[in-house]
């Protein structure tokens, strides 16, 4: 069985999209964050980053989300183009990079700087806000001609649009965001539906999380600012 290490975060949820898409049996092993759970030995032994999502399956260790949507679709043979050298396979590594490197990491970063980090902090608002707009609004066009991010096939680029694009409201601090990307929402919506996608939404609620951001938990989330206090 794979053990499967998680909190209700984009990333982590993206994995437990495609484990329920697969079909695979799993043990979610909930990693309170703000409690500082990433930084234990076991599952440090697993992902040195000390962050989740992370897997364990049958032995091997795989961490970061997108490399594990890899590694379960290609071992599966599943939700993923498997041919090297081929358009589809060029096309989805591009996409699952984009979001990896680009959509997840700016959209993060629009989130601290507008929810979490103390004034003066417009400029590091504006240049976030800004590059999460930009890449949101690639996805939004890419999504006006094609059904799915790889055409007409559902694929682990959906899953990994999925993890973020559920939070996109909260990372761009506008409610009514939706009518600006109808395409996201469209392809939200749709994915929403899937049951596997409504199991894994509710993953969450077999676990308690820790919802405060108190000082304990920036301590652990935040732990550049320690660098700060004198
Ligand atoms: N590149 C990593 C990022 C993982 C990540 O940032 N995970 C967050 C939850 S979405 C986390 O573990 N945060 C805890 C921390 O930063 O200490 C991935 O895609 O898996």
């Amino acid at each position: 069985m794979i053990e499967f290490y998680y909190n209700a975060a984009p990333n982590p949820m993206k994995v437990a999209l495609l484990l329920e898409e697969l079909g695979l049996a799993y043990e979610a092993i909930a990693v309170d964050t703000r409690k500082g759970e990433q930084f234990g030995a076991s599952l440090l032994k697993i992902n040195p980053n000390a962050k989740v999502p992370a897997i364990v399956d049958n032995g091997v260790s795989v961490f970061d989300s997108n490399a594990i949507l890899l590694y379960l679709a290609e071992k599966e043979q599943r939700f993923v183009p498997l041919t090297a050298g081929t358009p589809e396979r060029a096309a989805m590594l591009s996409w699952l990079m984009f979001i990896a490197s680009g959509v997840g990491p700016f959209s993060g970063q629009s989130v601290h700087f507008r929810h979490a980090a103390p004034e003066p902090k417009a400029y590091a608002l504006n240049r976030y806000d800004f590059e999460a707009h930009r890449h949101w609004k690639i996805l939004n066009d890419h999504l006006a001609t094609s059904h799915y991010m790889l055409g007409r096939d559902y694929s682990i680029v959906d899953m990994a649009f999925w993890g973020w694009v559920r939070m996109v409201p909260y990372v761009l601090g506008l409610p009514e965001v939706w009518s600006t990307y109808p395409h996201l929402k469209r392809l939200l919506d749709e994915i929403n539906a899937r049951p596997a996608a409504i199991a894994a939404e509710a993953l969450k609620t077999r676990h308690v999380f820790k919802a405060e951001l108190d000082d304990e938990a920036k301590r652990f989330l935040f732990p550049q600012n320690e660098r700060l206090k004198g």
